[in-house]
């Protein structure tokens, strides 16, 4: 057990920093401090015990303070801080990647190491690009992303990412993209449990793009199995057959971004298995450590990683990397990650576990303000009709209120996003869904 510190330490200064993806004003107004964790909870700086119905930013996959990741990272750090990772290596960087490569799904058998989700994609594009140069067909420079998506916050990621607030702002991004529609679709597919019956077709839109564009220009098309940070949407029954399928006709590569919807999130090991279609390229981070030491990693087929071994072995074959590329810090993490995930059947408690959070979500129909929910494995989502004039304003207020309550939720505009931890017991369900129901009905 962590010690949970009673004392409440003040900071002596909020304005120096700048928070990420905060509303910096009104936090520093009521600051919310976090000072311990441990398995379902967080602790904060007066005390009180938080259920964590988001695994920190969906990343704490196995909970909080699991001992042997706490271990290995102390382990870890008294014996080799650091290792030059270009030209050099060290032991745990291989040892990692072997056994990550167990678990990915058959024909990903490579992984190259970042530190993020965000470098993770930046890295599988430039990949993408490459690959297609290496093979003598450097024509393929068009990347496709989709409306809706989230790739992270790089120049690569915004411009094939489709979120609207991430891009507007910062000029005219990366040339040469174009995105498929969303399938997002609440007049059709509302309330709906798992994957929702309509859509597959929107799939089609890649066969319109190549149409466009023609496929000798496209190196590749980026999703999210599952589009987690615009509010979790679930692909339609077949949509990413439909679009493994369509990448193949025109020899385009398939980029999955299972940085939320890696490991266990859905019930399987990856997305890939749970909707059993396999991509060229899949990029993961959080849930790789546990999200206790930042990193990522982008697996790739043989096909992909053998077509740069070619030409005089002294020459470096992909120009690309991070100073903090498997760092021991974070291979050491993620051993003992896989270690926890494997103790206690993480990977696939979210399959046994899926039904009763299905209820526990859906039993929010019919609550004031709820115009859809919806789930998928150990991912939940509350859709809420916006105040007018007013969006993103009753959702925020839901979360702050069910933050007094001790219940840690996530919000992106209206729509509440659920991904706790995949230790939660069915207690800690209902006391996660019972605490927003509370809080909805009294919500203005
Ligand atoms: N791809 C996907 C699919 C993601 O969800 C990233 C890339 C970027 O990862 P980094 O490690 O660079 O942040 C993400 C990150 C939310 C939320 O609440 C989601 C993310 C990050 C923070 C909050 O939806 N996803």
């Amino acid at each position: 057990m962590n010690v949970v510190p009673m004392r409440r330490p003040i900071p002596n200064d909020l304005a120096s920093f700048w928070m990420p993806f905060t509303a910096n004003r009104q936090f520093k107004k009521a600051p919310r401090l976090l000072v311990g964790a441990q398995d379902m909870h967080y602790y904060t700086d007066d005390g009180r015990p938080i259920l964590d119905g988001t695994a920190g930013l969906w990343c704490v996959n196995a909970g909080h303070g699991r001992p042997k990741i706490v271990e290995a990272v102390q382990k870890q750090v008294a014996e080799l801080d650091y290792a030059p990772a270009f030209q050099m290596s060290h032991p745990k960087a291989f040892e990692f990647a072997s056994r990550l490569t167990q678990l990915t799904p058959e024909g990903l058998d490579h992984v190259f190491f970042t530190n993020s989700g965000s470098e993770s994609v930046e890295t599988a594009l430039k990949m993408a690009l490459a690959y297609h140069r290496v093979k003598g067909e450097g024509s393929r420079t068009r990347l496709i992303g989709r409306e809706r998506g989230y790739h992270g916050v790089n120049f690569g990621g915004i411009s094939v990412g489709g979120i609207v607030s991430n891009r507007k702002m910062f000029g005219t991004l990366l040339g040469g993209v174009d995105h498929l529609r969303h399938t997002h679709d609440l007049a059709r597919n509302a309330f709906t449990k798992g994957e929702p019956e309509h859509g597959a077709e929107l799939a089609e839109d890649l066969e319109r793009l190549v149409t466009l564009h023609d496929a000798s220009t496209i190196a590749a098309v980026i999703v999210e199995p599952v589009a987690g940070s615009t509010g979790v949407l679930i692909p339609p029954k077949g949509y990413l057959k439909r679009l493994r399928e369509i990448c193949d006709k025109h020899g385009i590569l398939l980029i999955f971004d299972e940085v939320i919807t890696g490991f266990g999130r859905l019930g399987t090991p990856f997305g890939a298995d749970y909707f059993d279609v396999t991509p060229d390229i899949m990029i993961t981070a959080k849930g790789i450590t546990n999200g206790v030491v930042p990193m990522g990693g982008v697996f790739v087929s043989s096909k992909i990683h053998d077509a740069f071994m070619t030409g005089p072995e002294h020459l470096i074959e992909f120009f690309h990397g991070y100073t903090y590329s498997a760092h021991p810090l974070a291979c050491a993490a993620g051993l003992g990650t896989l270690d926890t995930y494997a103790d206690d059947g993480l990977l696939t408690r979210g399959a046994e576990l899926a039904p009763y959070w299905a209820d526990a979500i859906h039993s929010l129909k019919g609550v004031k303000h709820v115009i859809d929910t919806r789930n998928i494995g150990l991912v939940g989502a509350i859709e809420l009709e916006p105040m007018p004039g007013e969006p993103t304003k009753r959702a925020f207020s839901v979360f702050l209120e069910c933050f007094e309550r001790g219940v840690l939720i996530r919000t992106t505009g209206d729509i509440i996003a659920l991904s706790p931890p995949l230790i939660i017991s069915k207690a800690q369900i209902d006391e996660l869904v019972g605490t927003i129901s509370d809080v909805l009905k009294t919500a203005a």
